[in-house]
C-alpha cells in the first residue's frame, strides 16, 4: 500500500509580482503590481494545515537562500552584493527579479517522481525539473536537487537524477505535467506524461516538410517537450505498457494553458480533464483505459469536461482543474470522519465563476464519481502569480521504506504550523516591490526571516 504524501515549497519573503511566467496571464497582468508576502505565505500554510487536517501526511520545504547572488554574478553583474542589485535594478530588472523569485513555491514543478513498484530496478526514481524555459524558474534545478536528496536519502532505494541538460529541446517543468494514476492502493501505477511541443533533439532531424507544416504552433512557446517526457521515462525504468505520452493542444496553450495541470486533473483511478486538453490524444486515451482495465479490473473513471460547460477562458480563470483531490484519513488511515471519499479542495475563485461552479456542483451532485465534498481555499497571492492549490504541491506515493526515512523535522502538524505563521506574520513584509531588493535594510531581514524559519522548524520538532 501507498500512501501519498504532499510536499509544500513555503512562499517565501521575497514573493513579488515579475511576471516573469511564460504563457502564464496571471503573471503577465499582475506585472510590477505590489504584492504581499505576508498574506501569500499565510495563505499557503493555511493550505498544507487543510490537507494535514485531512490526514494527507504533508510537508514543507523551506525557501531557499535570496537574492540568488550566483545568478546575478553569472550575469556579469560586479561589486558588493548592494552594486550588483543597483545595477540590475537599473539596466535589468527581469534579472533582478529573477535572483529574487519565490517561484519555487510551486512544487509542483520541482521534479518527477515515480515511485519503486514501477521502475524495472525497484527504486524510486527523481528527475528535478531542468525549469529551463525561464531565467526566474532554471536555478530552482540545483536547490530542489538538494532538498530532494535530503528528503529522501535512502540512497539504496531513492535514485535522485540530475535534470535533464540544459538545452532547449529538453524542456521540462516537473510533476506539472505528469499524471500517475493507480488503483486504491497505488501499487498498480500508470504514468501519464503531457508534452506541449512534439519536439525532435535536433532540427536537423526534423524533414523540411515537417517544419513547414507545423502551422499549429502555440502563441506562447510550449514549456516541456516530449523529448524530455520520453527521456524521463527511459531514465525511470517505466515500463512501455504502463506508459502513456498526450501532447497539450496548442489553442489551450494559446489561451493560458501553461502547464497541464491546468487543464487536467487526477487522484488514484480518476482523470478529469478538459475537452481542449490533449491534441490527436484518442488513440493513447483508449490505450490508457484499455491497460488500466486489464491490470486494475476496474474502468478508468474518465470525466471530460466540454467547453460548453467550462470554457478555456474561465478554466484558466477559475483553475478549476488546478484542485487537489484528496481521500481524506482519519488518524488510524481510515475514512475520515466526515465520510467523504474524496475532497477537491479548490481555488476560491471556483466559487466566483458560474461556470466553475456548476461544474464542480454536478460533480458533487453526481453518483458517479467519489468526490463527496468541495473545499475552497483562498489562495489570492499565489493565484496572481498563476498558482492554485495543487502548483504548490508535489504529490508523492511514499511506499513503507520511506515514509519511514522521511525526516519528521519537516512534517506539517499543528505545532510546527504556529511557529512558522508567527514568523510570517512579525517578520514578512506586507508590501514588495521591486525597489525594494535595492534596499540594504530589506537584505538584512531577509537574513533574519532565514534564520527564524530555520529555527521554527526546530523548535516545533
Ligand atoms: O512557472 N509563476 C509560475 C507558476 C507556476 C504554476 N505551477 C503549476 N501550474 N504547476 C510559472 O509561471 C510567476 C512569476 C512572476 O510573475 O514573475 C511564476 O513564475
Amino acid at each position: 500500500m501507498l500512501t501519498e504524501i504532499n510536499i509544500d515549497g513555503m512562499i517565501g519573503p521575497t514573493h513579488h509580482f515579475g511576471g516573469l511566467g511564460i504563457g502564464n496571464l496571471a503573471s503577465l497582468t499582475h506585472r510590477n503590481q505590489v504584492s504581499n508576502p505576508r498574506q501569500a505565505a499565510l495563505e499557503g500554510l493555511a493550505k498544507a494545515k487543510l490537507i494535514s487536517d485531512m490526514g494527507i501526511p504533508q510537508y514543507l520545504w523551506l525557501p531557499p537562500t535570496r537574492p540568488n547572488r550566483q545568478l546575478l554574478t553569472s550575469l556579469g553583474f560586479r561589486g558588493v552584493l548592494s552594486e550588483q542589485i543597483l545595477e540590475a535594478f537599473q539596466t535589468s530588472p527581469e534579472v533582478l527579479s529573477a535572483a529574487f523569485s519565490s517561484a519555487f513555491m510551486w512544487a509542483a514543478n520541482s521534479v518527477t517522481v515515480t515511485p519503486a513498484v514501477d521502475a524495472q530496478d525497484n527504486r524510486y526514481h527523481f528527475t528535478p525539473a531542468n525549469l529551463i524555459s525561464s531565467l526566474h524558474r532554471a536555478s530552482e534545478a540545483s536547490e530542489r536537487r538538494n532538498q530532494i536528496q535530503n528528503m529522501f536519502a535512502d540512497r539504496d532505494h531513492h535514485v535522485i537524477h540530475a535534470p535533464l541538460p540544459s538545452i532547449h529541446p529538453l524542456r521540462d517543468e516537473g510533476a506539472a505535467n505528469h499524471i500517475r494514476l493507480s488503483d486504491p492502493s497505488g501499487e498498480i501505477g500508470f504514468n501519464v506524461f503531457v508534452f506541449g511541443e512534439d519536439s525532435h533533439l535536433s532540427e536537423h532531424s526534423r524533414s523540411a516538410e515537417s517544419r513547414l507544416s507545423d502551422l499549429s504552433k502555440p502563441i506562447f512557446m510550449a514549456r516541456h517537450t516530449r523529448a524530455a517526457s520520453e527521456a524521463i521515462a527511459r531514465r525511470h525504468g517505466l515500463n512501455p505498457e504502463t506508459t502513456f505520452f498526450l501532447q497539450q493542444h496548442p489553442k489551450a496553450i494559446s489561451e493560458g494553458v501553461f502547464h497541464n495541470d491546468v487543464i487536467s486533473t487526477s487522484h488514484e483511478g480518476l482523470l478529469i480533464h478538459h475537452e481542449d486538453a490533449f491534441l490527436d490524444a484518442d488513440e493513447e486515451l483508449n490505450r490508457l483505459e484499455a491497460a488500466f482495465l486489464k491490470r486494475v479490473g476496474k474502468p478508468l473513471l474518465r470525466i471530460q469536461i466540454s467547453k460548453r460547460e467550462l470554457p478555456l477562458l474561465d478554466t484558466v480563470q477559475s483553475y478549476l482543474f488546478n484542485s487537489q483531490i484528496v481521500s481524506p484519513k482519519s488518524q488510524s488511515g481510515e475514512l475520515a470522519v466526515s465520510g467523504a471519499r474524496m475532497v477537491i479542495v479548490c481555488p476560491g475563485q471556483c466559487q466566483a465563476i458560474d461556470s466553475a461552479n456548476r461544474v464542480l456542483q454536478e460533480l458533487l451532485a453526481s453518483t458517479e464519481n467519489p468526490i463527496d465534498e468541495v473545499r475552497y481555499v483562498s489562495l489570492g497571492q499565489s493565484m496572481a502569480g498563476g498558482g492554485g492549490p495543487a502548483c504548490l504541491r508535489l504529490r508523492v506515493p511514499a511506499d513503507e521504506r520511506t515514509m519511514r526515512q522521511l525526516p519528521e523535522i519537516d512534517r506539517m502538524n499543528s505545532r510546527l504550523f504556529d511557529a512558522l505563521s508567527s514568523v510570517v506574520e512579525q517578520l514578512y513584509p506586507a508590501q514588495v516591490t521591486l525597489a525594494n531588493f535595492t534596499d540594504d535594510r530589506f537584505i538584512e531581514h531577509l537574513q533574519t526571516i532565514e534564520l527564524s524559519l530555520r529555527k521554527a522548524f526546530y523548535v516545533a520538532s
